[in-house]
């Protein structure tokens, strides 16, 4: 794990340096979701997997921006998924954004996740590090990943981050929404899933929401490469990740770029999502 963890390292520091001086304009490609992707999606999907492919203890990568799994090394004991570029969409505004990496066992599934890691590119750039029960922030400080501190989230949060277009909503999920809003909450989302979800784990807790919605049944965010490797850091953070009902880890994986409805979030939010969605499943 202790390569895989440097790897991450390394091509984040180059990650960074192409946010700040890369070419920030569309390509003429599109992703196999249907996004246009941008020349830095390119580029930092490039770094990674050439880093990655030196790594002996990996076997097999798949990417956010690409169609198939690459194989790295038959005996390698890892798996990883990775999104190089979340949220590229606000690199044109100077917003946050992300890379996230799922690190599996055996097979690409929720259930055999056995670590994740993102980074968050903001006016500081930070790396968490989800595993064997403990969830630790590091920052790039002189070039250096320095530990910070343990990640722990609260019983109960004041951030809500509802992801989504409203028109989109079912009833019942506005109306949980707007109950939460009532009870005070503060409206926290900028469109980047890891700056939202970093915020929420550092300001003790809260809600994030990306729900299944009329145009997208199944939700937008992808299962391998965004849902479950931050449902491992909420978990591990001691709060919780569902598809409205269920843990999202426990949901079968048909194809890599399946999405899935999902809610992260700390205990107190996530029973109040159970109790909504366990009357409409
Ligand atoms: P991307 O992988 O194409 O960047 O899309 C994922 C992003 C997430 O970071 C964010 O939470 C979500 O899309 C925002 O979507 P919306 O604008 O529909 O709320
Ligand atoms: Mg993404």
């Amino acid at each position: 794990m202790k390569q895989i963890i440097d790897a991450i390292e390394k091509s984040a520091i180059e990650i960074k340096e192409l946010i700040e001086t890369g070419d920030t304009s569309k390509s003429e490609n599109e992703n196999s979701t249907g996004d246009t992707q941008l020349k830095l999606d390119i580029a930092s999907d490039i770094i990674i997997e050439r880093i990655f492919k030196e790594i002996p203890e990996i076997k097999q990568i798949v990417s956010e921006e690409q169609e198939e799994i690459i194989d790295v090394n038959e005996n390698g004991k890892y798996l990883i998924a990775y999104d190089p570029l979340d949220g590229s969409s606000l690199v044109d505004v100077n917003l946050s954004v992300g890379s996230i990496f799922g690190i599996y066992e055996n097979d690409f599934s929720g259930a055999n996740i056995v670590a994740s890691v993102y980074v968050v590119y903001g006016p500081r750039v930070e790396l968490v590090i989800s595993y064997e029960n403990k969830v630790d922030m590091y920052r790039l400080q002189k070039g250096k990943f320095n530990f910070i501190h343990e990640i722990k989230l609260n019983e109960k949060g004041k951030l809500n981050a509802p992801g989504s277009t409203q028109n989109c909503w079912a009833p019942y999920h506005k109306e949980l929404i707007d109950d939460i809003f009532k009870d005070g909450y503060r409206l926290r989302y900028s469109g980047g899933m890891v700056p939202d979800l970093h915020q929420i784990l550092l300001k003790g807790g809260g809600l994030f929401s990306y729900p299944g919605t009329t145009d997208r049944p199944k939700g937008k965010l992808r299962q391998l490469f965004e849902v479950f490797p931050f449902a491992h850091v909420y978990e591990n953070a001691g709060g919780q990740a569902i598809d409205g009902t269920q843990r999202v880890l426990e949901i079968p994986t048909e194809h890599i770029h399946d999405t899935s409805p999902c809610f992260f979030g700390s205990n107190n939010e996530i029973n109040r999502v159970k109790e909504v969605y366990s009357k409409h499943a």
